[in-house]
């Protein structure tokens, strides 16, 4: 997968997609991440990107012209099919099936806005969607472009490993993840769950599954309630609330 990111700081893109998950993808080859700035297609001698609001009001706007030339820039070196997505608060929101969506394009541009906003000019000619990672508003798009990035690849086939990946499916499947632990068994007073000792997989299956269902009912009973349980997670799910007592 081909993306590129517009942004005037291309720098806090280019370095973060360098750690992690993201960084061992683009190492092997299996995504590729550019960002470039609107700057590079100004074409007046002070190279402005931004101007007054019309109406008046604080701050300053995202001009139409350079930003479109980057993204058109963007759009046509990226194949045919990819997708024009601006990282805006009113936007759609993100989700895991979103994410599996934007994982089969074969390429994404992300407009990453600063200031109070972007011409809507652009919004309304250049971009297929506008994709928001909560009802929040940051200083600008970027850090919401690396989180979609990041959800993004680490789907990607060959990114995570075999086991990593099942365990990210659970996500898929609408539940919360279940609780982990490492090395020391014991610490201060806190020990872990007899189950994940035992070996016995399937009992640590179902012991996962029973945690995963009991925290999304604690905890995101919208998730819950949008998810048809089989037989099996009935069951467990009825075990956990009847300890819940
Ligand atoms: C800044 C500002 C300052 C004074 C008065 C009003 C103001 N509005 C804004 C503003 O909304 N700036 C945005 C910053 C413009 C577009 C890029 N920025 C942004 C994207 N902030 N938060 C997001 C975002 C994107 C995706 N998901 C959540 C939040």
């Amino acid at each position: 997968m081909q993306i590129t990111v517009i942004t005037l700081f291309p720098e806090l893109i280019s370095t973060a997609v360098q750690v992690g998950v993201v960084g061992r993808a683009l190492e092997r080859g299996q995504v590729s991440v550019n960002a470039i700035s609107p700057r590079e297609y100004a074409t007046d001698l002070r190279r402005t990107v931004d101007d007054r609001p019309f109406g008046g009001g604080p701050g300053m706007v995202l001009k139409v012209a350079p930003t479109r030339s980057a993204m058109r820039a963007a759009t046509e070196a990226l194949p045919a099919g990819s997708r024009r997505i601006y990282l805006g608060a009113d936007g759609a929101p993100l989700t895991q099936v979103k994410v599996a969506e934007l994982a089969s394009l074969p390429g994404m541009v992300l407009l990453a806005g600063r200031y109070e906003g972007v011409d809507e000019r652009l919004l309304s000619t250049e971009v297929d969607e506008t994709i928001s990672i909560g009802d929040y508003v940051l200083s600008g798009g970027e850090l919401p472009a690396l989180v979609l990035i990041d959800a993004v690849v680490r789907t990607l086939p060959g990114v995570l490993g075999d086991e990593a990946s099942a365990q990210q499916d659970s996500f898929m499947t609408g539940l919360l993840d279940w609780p982990h632990y490492t090395r020391p068994e014991q610490f201060e007073d806190m020990s872990v769950p007899e189950v994940l000792i035992g070996g016995n997989h399937e009992a640590i299956r179902r012991w996962r599954l029973k945690q995963a269902l009991g925290r999304t009912w604690l905890r995101r009973p919208d998730l819950l309630a949008a998810k048809v349980l089989n037989a099996e997670e009935q069951s467990l799910l009825a075990e956990f609330k009847a300890e819940q007592g």
